[in-house]
């Protein structure tokens, strides 16, 4: 087949696959697929399916990661080490249907690819179906690649989702194993490295009319739980200047946190509140107790510092002024993960090949398994085109001209990997 019908062939085979994973959700009106739930169970066994029809061998690992392995089909200098491909099949809530799972898919395909091929490879290649990368039911994101790089934080096992659930009664309903994730981790030297084709989640390939890009680094990004404890009262009798009002304190606090991200002109800083609970939530009740997340980012990890303790100090203004109690609690910090030279150098090189004009390269300022992966050595990122950037969000589009192209540039950077 020539190329170009390959990966229109290949594009349709991965939107086949996305609808397929897309249609198992928490809710039969739209895509919500939460980690260590039985849709992710579902999803992950879909994936393993897939990975054995293309000739992996399979297992669900003790933290709800599905792997598909493939050895070296022949001896080379990378000895017995693994090539990891991978992305994330968790969700957000209401998401989109590429995120996450369109690297899973297009690192399936491309096996695919390579062994319709012929192709042996002097490395083994590992494709991980990561399932928790977006922190949404527990507090902490990237859990399930924190696992597989050997950095999971055991403590972490103790945080409960909305439902007062901990990590671990969870993991352990779900049939994982909380013993054993210790020993779940990959070794560094049996690492040849980590690829992830993901969503570029912004405008800048669509804006440049580039199906692909490479990825030089991830955003540094923190996470923070907010709480504020006010004084319950009745809406109709407490004075204005006598109420502790827990939401009109947030209130407060959040327009200052936007304030304080607009400020920024030159460092991508980002800040969001994106959950927010209100207690005892009557209408007729003045709050008492407000609990908000916040996500700041930044391209350097001193500009997101710096936002973080000028939000830190309007909290403690805010304090004192409303006579509330304000608690700002540090959920995770993530400092730039810069993507390796070496990886970056064979993307670029695959990239131009199959877009048929150079690569361009940029930054990501949505958080990916590759910040854990990076502790088991280089990570590199290959970013497919999204409609208008749109993403969290069931508005999300790729073209299937983009998928097809994306896993041809994945198959041409294992082929530059094997070569070397
Ligand atoms: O939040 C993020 O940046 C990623 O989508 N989990
Ligand atoms: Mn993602
Ligand atoms: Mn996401
Ligand atoms: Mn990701």
């Amino acid at each position: 087949m020539t190329p170009v019908a390959t990966a229109r062939a290949l594009g349709e085979k991965a939107q086949r696959m996305i609808d397929a994973l897309t249609a198992i959700s928490a809710s039969p009106d739209h895509l919500t697929r939460l980690y260590l739930t039985p849709e992710h169970k579902r999803a992950a066994e879909l994936v393993g399916e897939w990975m054995r029809e293309a000739g992996l061998s399979t297992r669900l690992d003790a933290a709800g990661t599905m792997r598909g392995s493939m050895p070296p089909g022949r001896a080379g200098r990378s000895g017995n080490k693994a090539l990891l491909i991978g992305s994330h099949i968790d969700t957000v809530i209401n998401a989109g249907r590429y995120d996450g799972n369109l690297g899973v898919v297009v690192g399936i395909l491309a096996v695919e690819t390579l062994k319709a091929r012929g192709v042996a490879l002097p490395f083994g290649i590992d494709i991980l179906a990561f399932g928790d990368e977006e922190g949404v039911r527990f507090p902490v994101t990237l859990t399930t690649s924190a696992v597989t790089a050997g950095v999971f934080d055991p403590k972490a096992l103790d945080i409960t989702d909305d439902a007062d659930i901990t990590l671990r009664d969870a993991l352990i309903a779900f049939g994982g194993d909380p013993a054993r994730l210790k020993e779940e981790a990959y070794q560094r030297p049996s690492v040849l490295g980590y690829l992830e084709v993901h969503i570029e989640q912004g405008p800048v390939l669509e804006r440049a009319q580039e199906p692909l890009g490479v990825v030089t680094a991830i955003a540094s990004q923190s996470r923070h739980r907010i709480r504020i404890k006010g004084e319950a009262g009745h809406a109709g009798t407490v004075p204005m200047n006598m109420r502790h009002d827990a939401l009109a304190a947030a209130a407060e606090i959040i327009l200052a946190i936007e304030a304080i991200a607009k400020k920024d002109k030159k460092n991508s800083l980002v800040a969001t509140v994106g959950h927010v609970e209100v207690m005892p939530g009557a209408s007729n009740v003045i709050p008492a107790d407000v609990r908000f997340s916040l996500d700041v980012r930044a391209a350097n990890d001193r500009a997101r510092q710096e936002a973080v303790e000028a939000i830190t100090l309007v909290a403690r203004k805010v304090d004192k002024t409303r006579h509330v109690v304000v608690g700002v609690e540090t959920m995770l910090e993530k400092p730039v993960a810069t993507c390796g030279a070496r990886l970056q150098k064979a993307i670029g090189k695959a990239v131009t090949t199959v877009q048929g004009e150079p690569a361009r390269s940029l930054m990501s300022g949505a958080g990916h398994d590759g910040q854990s992966m990076a502790h088991l050595g280089e990570f590199g990122m290959i970013f497919v085109r999204c409609r208008a950037g749109i993403s969290h969000n069931p508005a999300e589009f790729v073209t299937i001209d983009d998928m097809g192209l994306a896993v041809e540039a994945l198959v041409e950077t294992i082929l530059e990997l094997a070569r070397q």
